[in-house]
């Protein structure tokens, strides 16, 4: 029988390695944990009387679903009393969540998008949940504000998501190299099932939501026309599109089998800014795809380079198979005159 390699015994070797702190590695189980209470939920679905909308809205004004609330009641939770943690943010809390005075802080903020892909809950499409991980650079005495979360993505010490689809699958960085687990729903633990998961370089895959087309900007509207126009084009080769709508999804074929994912800005979201957000889904999403082999960029610059201002902000994602996403990028800082 083949050696089964659970998270836990993945993340011993690593703390032994020196690659992951003692706390960081709790730190993981335990949102690795809250993972499997959300997949059980996800999965019992009308069952769970999860389906349907909130009632409310998030600071970003979006008509909350049940799941977005439950999943996001889950990981806050679970991670308050572990000790690991001196606070978190999440895309559906306007400001940051202070650690309960009755448990001790750690070290990390944590950081996330509990259910990403809200519009697919209801039509049992995947979904997901992503999560970023920040040292708190205040001293313990002190409860971390906003300022302290605002860290460009480069200092991000672990990253990772999960899928809610035909499997649970947890795919993680701790910045050597990205790991898939796939949850083993009899046993409840997840097995380490992808090692060194990469994205090739070339590709010829995208995934853009099209309806936007007459909104974006000349470097994105030339840069698509180009692979539309396939074999006849500039190109001279086919590409195919897929467009799952739940970027967790998406950028989860990019990692599995290469290919370029887009959410540019467009005049739709100008004031906005774009339409994901930096520190929920496009820092973490950034990391693992660089630390796969792939590049991630606003089509302007390195998406982990960017200095945040403030925790909800939102910005242009450009990423997946590294060709790609430079030549999308060299459109925008070189376009023809
Ligand atoms: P969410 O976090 O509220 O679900 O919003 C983010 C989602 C991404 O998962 C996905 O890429 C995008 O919004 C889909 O947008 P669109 O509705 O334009 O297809
Ligand atoms: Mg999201």
């Amino acid at each position: 029988m083949p050696k089964r390699i659970s998270l836990t015994h993945f993340l011993i070797d690593e703390q032994r390695a020196g690659r992951v702190s003692a706390d960081l590695r709790l730190l993981i189980e335990v949102v690795a944990r809250s993972v499997k209470t959300i997949s059980v939920t996800v999965s019992k679905g009308a069952l769970a009387g999860a389906l349907g909308e909130a009632g409310t809205e998030n600071v970003q004004g979006e008509a909350q679903k049940k799941l977005d609330v439950i999943a996001n009641e889950i990981l806050l939770q679970a991670n308050e009393w572990g000790g690991h943690l001196a606070a978190m943010a999440s895309e559906e809390v306007e400001t940051v969540h202070q650690i309960p005075f009755d448990y001790p802080k750690g070290g990390y903020l944590l950081l996330f998008d509990p259910l990403d892909g809200s519009s697919n809950i209801d039509v049992n499409v995947t979904i997901g949940t992503i999560f970023s991980v920040l040292r708190n650079p205040q001293t313990k005495d002190k409860d971390p504000t906003e300022a302290d979360f605002l860290q460009p993505g480069r200092d991000q010490v672990a990253a990772g998501y999960a899928t809610y689809g035909p499997s649970t699958q947890l795919v993680l960085t701790v910045g050597g190299g990205v790991h898939g687990f796939t949850l083993d729903r009899e046993m409840g633990s997840f097995i380490y099932t992808h090692p060194f998961m990469t994205v090739p370089a070339e590709t010829c895959e995208y995934s853009i939501n099209a309806s936007n087309a007459r909104f974006w900007e000349a470097p994105v509207q030339r840069y698509i026309a180009e692979l539309q126009q396939g074999k006849d084009g500039p190109r001279g080769s086919d590409f195919n599109m897929r467009w799952i709508a739940s970027m967790v999804a998406d950028v989860h074929r990019v990692l599995t089998r290469g290919g370029i994912f887009m959410y540019p800005f467009d005049e739709k979201c100008r004031e906005k800014g774009g339409k994901l957000r930096l520190m929920y889904e496009a820092n973490p999403m950034a990391m693992l795809i660089e630390q796969a082999g792939g590049a991630a960029t606003t089509g302007r610059g390195r998406i982990l380079d960017i200095i945040p201002e403030r925790l909800h902000q939102r910005v242009p994602v450009i990423l997946g198979s590294r060709t790609e996403v430079e030549r999308v990028t060299s459109y925008h800082l070189d376009p023809p005159s």
